[in-house]
């Protein structure tokens, strides 16, 4: 059998949800390529050996670009921070691998831009990872909507509620500085549900944003221990923090529909709210991660004696990837979304097909975005070109 082999950079929170993926994947899905746990890129020796024995990573490399560059590998998944993703995606497509990419796909527009320009170019694979829209709760959203079963849509609702950082003693991590992570709630959060909305709704056409900031300064961190929901101890001294730490946005879809999005890390109790709701002529979708197996649907065509919103356990074999793992009934989680992302990215390699959402996404969805933030700074509504 084929075998595509991976150069993974990056080994906290997503490089085991990644490195999870590319093993589960295989066992559970017939491939027509079987990923090789290649290569484990990282700047910590001792915490990328132990990665890397834990997950089964045959080599471990401490210089990205010498991984990038090396024989060895086919496809390069990026699961480091955002500040990293242009060089390191854009270094992978030139040395002609295949590109799994964490969200957002760069820091900005023109990075993303200038992504998209040259992965048209090669013949590569592209993919921007919203693992959110491979949960067949939310496939099964696209189905009813592209069956007709929604009409015409008027209204998308979307809120990503966090609570992480609530506490003012929280420490400075990369996550709460611009330099590193672009911005706050709005690339981290809110960039799930704008990449779920165009996958649901459509395009957006026009942003009004508007964004605040609840704590200014935090304790810098203790590097060696901080990262995603765990700050790890603080270190001495404080930094200013440099991104917002809510996002709002209103919009106008290209379709005529109009949407709101929520994002913040200040809703106690919201652990990882992702939350939308559709609205349309014939019917309406409610989605909730929080019971991510269940999709609320209310249909208009129901006898008015009948009418109401329905739970629908998506978990059917004739559920999106929902054969392939239990009897019906029985529940998948958070981390199934990322093999559902793998067999779907190994497949459009084989099949030379594209995946979405691709690079060309992640730069429809970083324009919002970007629109979003600048709509906050100048007090005005942003019309997307
Ligand atoms: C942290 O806010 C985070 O891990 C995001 O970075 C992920 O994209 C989201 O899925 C869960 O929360």
């Amino acid at each position: 059998m084929k075998e595509l082999r991976i150069g993974i950079v990056g080994h906290k929170f997503m490089g085991k949800a990644h490195s999870n993926a590319w093993k589960r994947a295989p066992e559970f899905f017939s491939m027509e390529a079987k990923p090789v746990l290649q290569v484990a890129c990282g700047r910590n020796q001792e915490q990328l050996d132990e990665f890397a024995k834990n997950w089964g990573w045959k080599r471990t490399e401490t210089d990205w670009k010498k991984m990038v560059e090396s024989d060895d590998i086919d496809i390069v998944d990026i699961c480091s921070p955002q500040v990293t993703h242009y060089e390191i995606a854009m270094a992978a497509i030139k040395a002609g691998k295949h590109v799994f990419c964490e969200k957002p796909l760069a820091m900005n527009v023109k990075q993303a831009e200038e992504l998209w320009a040259v992965a048209q170019k090669t013949g590569v694979t592209h993919y921007v990872n919203h693992n959110y829209r491979r949960c067949p709760a939310v496939r099964l959203a696209k189905r009813l909507i592209d069956e007709g079963k929604v009409g015409r849509i008027f209204h998308w609702r979307g809120a990503y509620l966090q609570s992480w950082i609530v506490d003012p003693d929280f420490p400075l991590t990369w996550h709460l500085r611009k330099e590193f992570s672009g911005s706050g709630p709005q690339g981290d959060l809110n960039s799930h549900s704008v990449d779920l909305a165009r996958y649901l709704v459509g395009d957006i056409k026009t942003v009004t944003g508007m964004t605040a900031n609840f704590i200014t300064e935090r304790p810098l961190p203790d590097e060696a221990a901080s990262g995603t929901f765990k700050g790890g101890s603080s270190g001495t001294g404080r930094g200013k923090v440099t991104v917002e730490d809510a996002a709002f946005m209103i919009v106008e879809f290209e379709n005529g529909a109009l949407g709101s999005f929520e994002a913040t890390r200040f809703a106690p109790g919201r652990k990882n709210y992702n939350y939308f709701e559709i609205y349309g002529e014939k019917g309406s979708i409610l989605f909730n991660l929080e019971n991510m197996n269940e999709l609320q649907y209310y249909s208009s065509a129901d006898p008015d004696y009948a009418q109401g919103f329905r739970t629908i356990l998506a978990t059917e074999g004739s559920h999106e990837y929902m054969a392939n793992w239990w009897p019906a009934g029985h529940i998948i989680g958070y981390e199934h979304g990322f093999v559902h992302a793998v067999v779907d990215f190994v497949d459009a390699i084989n099949k030379k097909t594209r995946i979405r959402p691709d690079f060309y996404d992640g730069m429809m969805e970083l324009k919002v975005l970007e629109a979003g933030l600048e709509s906050a700074e100048k007090g005005r509504k942003i019309v997307l070109s």
